[in-house]
């Protein structure tokens, strides 16, 4: 068992310019159980609450972390951080959904998923091509679950599940095993994901960092598929570099974060239960893209995403976080996030699962 209590304090550093800078330093960030597995296997991480701070540094200061990325950064829906309290305890999956977890509630219920069912596939990675800025992922109706278009054993994490397939296995688990499980929302992702680290990666700054704790777009991705140092800006292109996996790796292959959390950088990018609005940190904080200090932005109390979005006339659309063996290392920070439609499925999003306390 784990422990781990909090304390968490301010320093304020006057740069020569007289201008005050307000750091926030978590000594340690909250405290965490590691409590026993459940029916399939997956370790559940108790999380208490606590608070920390949400979200992206500035773009200027990721474009000097990130000089491969000197276009967008991406991180405008992520901005500006804030701080988030978290009020109620909840308990973590360690480790994504695998392929075999996910074929015993397939094999339990007869679930067929969307990519099954509606008549055009999840989306797969087009290798025939080949010209630049055309899109390269496109459905295919045999890209499911079972075939999602490169090797995986049971012990990878699954792919091509859509955000209503995830509801879907919460429910069936939370029935077979008479406990709430549920997707996580947003805050409670980058809390656990975090761990109470601040930096954009959980071993710093640096993008080089990230392949000791994710499965992202590296070296070995651009031996199978050439070409993706460029589309994903991958770092440290040279064989050898990197994490080593091309596409999805087994869970848990990589280090985990300080609460003994598994890939919440990279290997599969994953669903939460929040809609996704680009706009929203900046809405519930009333806060300008550029605002950099987050302790005079309002604290936001158990976030749980908007209510309605004006994308929401076409579609519903659901956020995803993390990155994943296809993104870049500047996708697949703590504060990274995605989205796509909750019937929509792709060879690169898959999720892990939360247990409310009873
Ligand atoms: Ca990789
Ligand atoms: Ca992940």
């Amino acid at each position: 068992m784990l422990l781990l209590s909090i304390k968490m304090f301010t320093v304020t550093k006057v740069l020569k310019t007289g201008t005050p800078l307000v750091f926030v330093f978590f000594l340690s960030f909250l405290s965490f159980v590691s409590g026993k597995s459940n029916s399939l296997g997956m370790q559940m991480i108790r999380i208490q609450p606590g608070e920390y701070i949400r979200g992206s540094i500035k773009g200027d200061h990721l474009r000097k972390n990130h000089p491969l990325s000197a276009g967008g950064v991406g991180y405008h829906d992520s901005r500006p951080r804030h701080r988030v309290k978290l009020t109620v305890p909840f308990e973590f999956a360690a480790t994504e959904v695998t392929v075999g977890q996910f074929r015993k509630f397939v094999e339990d219920t007869g679930y067929k998923t969307s990519a099954e069912t509606n008549g055009v596939g999840a989306v797969q990675f087009l290798s025939e091509v080949k010209e630049e800025g055309v899109e390269q992922f496109g459905t295919r109706p045999e890209c499911t679950w079972k075939n999602p278009g490169f090797p995986q054993a049971d012990n990878h994490a699954v792919v091509c599940v859509s955000w209503k397939d995830a509801v879907a296995f919460c429910q069936w688990l939370s029935q077979k095993e008479k406990v709430k499980y549920r997707l996580p929302t947003e805050g409670e992702w980058e809390y656990a994901a975090r761990a109470g680290v601040t930096n954009s990666y959980l071993g710093g700054n640096s993008a080089s960092t990230v392949y000791a704790f994710g499965n992202v777009a590296d070296a070995t991705l651009e031996q199978v598929i050439p070409g993706m140092t460029l589309r994903q800006r991958i770092k440290d292109p040279e064989p050898g570099k990197g994490d080593g996996h091309a596409y999805t790796a087994p869970i848990a292959s990589l280090k985990p974060n300080p609460c003994g959390i598994y890939d919440t950088h990279g290997n599969v990018w994953e669903w939460c239960s929040d809609k996704y609005d680009a706009g929203h940190y900046q809405k519930i904080t009333k806060g300008h893209i550029n605002h950099d200090e987050p302790n005079t932005l309002p604290l936001i109390t158990d976030p749980k995403g908007p209510e309605d979005t004006p994308n929401h006339k076409y579609g519903d659309w659901r956020v995803m976080r993390g990155g994943a063996w296809v993104t870049g290392p500047l996708s697949s920070r703590c504060a990274s996030k995605s989205y796509g439609e909750a019937g929509d499925a792709f060879c690169y999003t898959g999720f892990r699962v939360v247990r409310d306390l009873e």
